[in-house]
């Protein structure tokens, strides 16, 4: 136990000791660890806090709901054309990403482990609406099952580090957690697996690049890195080099654009369906409507790869650009 706590910490911890419930207990746990100085000696304190808040207020959630999807750690896709998650080691800077490029609002703040549970938003760059997903730290003492699930369901992982703090250690243990539960790079050469690896495509954001004082130090980092890994260095505090991290983003998924067509109607142009590069005719019927998935009858497509109004099967892959006439 940290010396150096003032007496309303133990007025809080009484009154959280007391408490039934786990919504209550989550009230004063709260309250508990906004009374706690912030400094490296209450770090530890701190984190174990909140890691026991996170268990309390999910135990609160599934008390509330009575639907069977009760995890925080259960995110639907809501129609996006692609998921990302940002995963990294804590403090690097990760909910303060997710503010910046959507409208959610997942807590900041500069002690570590602030994030427990995870936010998802949406991010539109140009006509692509990209459902971006803040999560809890990597971190080896409370790694969660859940979270590894969330992250194998992304299509393409960013993994970001501080540049600020020691970040090829931070780097390697990050990479090395992922691992450990079989999730690689989809460059990354696998040694010794008997299972098969989960595969993403990852971009390394380094953050908290702020000025060019730093910036010897990421050319450090890229110059040892830079062969086998996609780096981009970025600060979310200045705005700097976002663009990029999405332009990059954008092209690794690899996201092409179809149009819907209705039998004996012009296609409409305006508004494509994002799909991702080997994509088919049934991905594309999925994302009109399940009704299309479950009875389609016949398809035809017109694009640079087919002649006009070429029939298609459920397996035809499409391409950027391609119109589709679904007929049920
Ligand atoms: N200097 C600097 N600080 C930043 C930058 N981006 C974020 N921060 C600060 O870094 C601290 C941590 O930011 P968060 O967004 O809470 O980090 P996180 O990765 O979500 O942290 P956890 O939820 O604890 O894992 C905050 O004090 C931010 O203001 C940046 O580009 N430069
Ligand atoms: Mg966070």
């Amino acid at each position: 136990m940290p010396a150096n706590l003032p007496p309303e910490y133990f007025h809080a911890e009484r009154l959280y000791k007391e408490a039934k419930t786990p919504e209550e207990k989550a009230g004063y746990l709260e309250e508990l660890i906004s009374v706690i100085p912030k400094h490296k000696g209450t770090d530890k304190l701190r984190a174990d806090f909140r890691a026991k808040l996170a268990k309390l207020k999910t135990a609160a959630f599934a008390a509330k709901k009575t639907s069977k999807h009760t995890s925080q750690f259960h995110i639907e896709r809501e129609g996006s054309a692609a998921r990302i998650i940002i995963c990294g080691a804590a403090n690097t800077g990760k909910s303060s990403l997710l503010r910046k490029l959507t409208h959610a609002e997942p807590e900041v703040s500069d002690a570590p482990f602030t994030t427990w549970a995870p936010t998802p938003g949406t991010a539109i760059f140009e006509e692509y609406h990209i459902q971006m997903i803040d999560t809890p730290p990597l971190d080896r003492e409370y790694i969660e099952p859940e979270l590894i699930d969330l992250i194998k369901s992304s299509d393409l992982i960013i993994l970001m580090v501080d540049l600020l703090d020691n970040p090829i250690e931070q780097f390697q243990n990050s990479i090395a957690l992922l691992n450990n539960f079989r999730i690689y790079s989809d460059h990354q050469p696998v040694e010794g697996l008997e299972k098969t690896p989960y595969r993403f495509p990852m971009l390394i954001a380094v953050n908290k690049d702020d000025d060019p004082r730093i910036d010897e130090d990421y050319e450090v980092l890229n110059e040892l890195l830079h062969e086998d890994w996609k780096l981009v260095p970025i600060s979310v505090a200045r705005g700097l080099n976002l663009s990029r991290l999405i332009k990059e983003s954008l092209d690794m998924l690899k996201l092409i654009r179809v149009y819907s067509k209705q039998p004996g109607k012009p296609a409409d142009m305006k508004m494509p369906f994002i799909l991702r590069e080997g994509n088919t005719i049934n991905d594309f019927a999925m994302r009109v409507h399940k009704d299309f998935f479950e009875n389609l009858k016949s398809a035809r497509v017109w694009g640079k790869n087919v002649f006009d109004g070429q029939p298609a099967a459920r397996g035809h892959i499409l391409s950027d650009g391609d119109i589709v006439e679904l007929h049920m």
